[in-house]
C-alpha cells in the first residue's frame, strides 16, 4: 500500500489517487485538468459526502514550488485521512466539499527527485528566453497585480521569474480555471508551501495596506494556529503575506482579489529543516496540521 508518511514519485502519487478514487467512487470524483508543460496528467481530487448538494468548497493545492516536498505530502495525507478515517469521513466532510490538487508543478517535482538534476529547483520546467533558461515561478505567475513587486523579469533567474505574461504556465492556468469554474461556491483557498511555519493572507503584493476584511482572515488563521499547537505542533506566524515580504502574482492574491474567495491563505509548513524536511518526521507533523484544517472546515461549515 501507499505510505502517506513517505515522499513519493509523481507516478506513485497518481496511482494512489486513482486507486483511492476507484475504491471510494461515491466519495471521490477525479477531474482531469489537463497536462503539465512536459505532459504529465493533472487531476483534481474532489471529496464530498454528496457531490450534488452544492456545499461550500475548500480548495487546497500544494507543490507549486518543486522543492517544497512536505506540501504535497500534506495534501496526500488530507486525502487519505478524509477518506479512510471514519471520524473524519463523518464529521470533517459534513456540509463542505474538499477539492485537493496535491502537485501543481509535477515537472518541477520530478526534477527535484532526479539524481542528476537539482533538489533545490523551485520553478516550473518550461523553456524561456533565448538563453536556454528554464522555468517560471508559478507563485509569481498569477494575474492579479502581476509583477508589481518581488519578482524577477529575467527568465534565467532561478527563484522568482514571473513569466513573460500572467498565466504563461499551463499549471497556473489549470489552478486559475478550477477557481473560476467554482467561484460561486469556493469559500476557502489554501496553498501549501514550505517552510517557516507562516500562515499568511492577502495582500501579498504590497506591505502598504490590508484588505478591509483582514481581521476575519487574521482571526481564522490564529484559530487554526491554536489548534495545531494544541495537537503538539508549532504555532504559525500569522500576518499578511506582504508584511512578511511583498511578492506579487501569488495564487492567494488572485483567489482573494480576482475570484473573491472570502478566505485565502498561503501556509508555509514546518520550520527548522528548510526545504529538506525529514521523511521520518512526517508521521509526527502531518496529523498536527490536520487539526488546523478541521478548524478551517468548521468555520466554512458555520459561515456559509
Ligand atoms: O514567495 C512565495 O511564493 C511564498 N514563500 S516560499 O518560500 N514558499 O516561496 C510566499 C507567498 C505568499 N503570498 C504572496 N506573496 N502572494
Ligand atoms: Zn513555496
Amino acid at each position: 500500500g501507499f505510505n502517506v508518511f513517505e515522499y513519493h514519485s509523481y507516478a506513485s502519487i497518481q496511482e494512489f489517487i486513482e486507486t483511492t478514487a476507484s475504491r471510494n467512487p461515491e466519495l471521490i470524483k477525479l477531474q482531469n485538468l489537463g497536462l503539465s508543460y512536459q505532459g504529465r496528467k493533472m487531476k483534481l481530487v474532489k471529496i464530498s459526502q454528496n457531490h450534488n448538494a452544492g456545499n461550500p468548497i475548500i480548495f487546497i493545492d500544494a507543490g507549486i514550488h518543486a522543492r517544497e516536498w512536505v506540501a504535497p505530502a500534506m495534501a496526500l495525507y488530507l486525502i487519505q485521512r478524509l477518506v479512510m478515517d471514519p471520524e473524519a469521513r463523518k464529521n470533517d466532510l459534513r456540509g463542505v466539499d474538499w477539492y485537493i490538487l496535491p502537485v501543481v508543478n509535477p515537472d518541477g517535482y520530478e526534477y527535484t527527485r532526479a539524481s542528476k538534476a537539482n533538489r533545490m529547483w523551485r520553478k516550473t520546467r518550461s523553456k524561456n528566453g533565448p538563453a536556454d533558461c528554464y522555468g517560471v515561478d508559478g507563485n509569481r505567475n498569477y494575474g492579479y497585480y502581476w509583477a508589481v513587486s518581488g519578482v524577477s523579469k529575467n527568465p534565467c533567474d532561478m527563484e522568482t521569474y514571473a513569466g513573460h505574461k500572467p498565466f504563461s504556465e499551463p499549471e497556473t492556468q489549470m489552478v486559475r480555471d478550477v477557481m473560476l469554474a467554482n467561484a460561486d461556491r469556493l469559500k476557502l483557498y489554501v496553498s501549501l508551501h514550505a517552510y517557516g511555519q507562516y500562515l499568511v493572507y492577502p495582500w501579498g503584493y504590497t506591505a502598504h495596506y490590508l484588505p478591509k476584511q483582514w481581521k476575519k482572515l487574521d482571526a481564522l488563521a490564529r484559530n487554526v494556529s491554536v489548534a495545531v499547537q494544541r495537537a503538539g505542533g508549532e504555532p504559525f506566524r500569522v500576518m499578511s503575506a506582504g508584511q512578511w515580504y511583498p511578492a506579487a502574482g501569488g495564487s492567494d492574491d488572485f483567489a482573494f482579489g480576482a475570484v473573491h474567495v472570502p478566505y485565502s491563505y498561503t501556509m508555509e509548513l514546518t520550520d527548522g529543516f528548510e526545504f529538506l524536511f525529514p521523511e521520518k518526521r512526517l508521521r509526527n507533523v502531518l496529523p498536527q496540521f490536520y487539526e488546523g484544517f478541521r478548524v478551517f472546515a468548521a468555520q466554512i461549515r458555520k459561515e456559509f
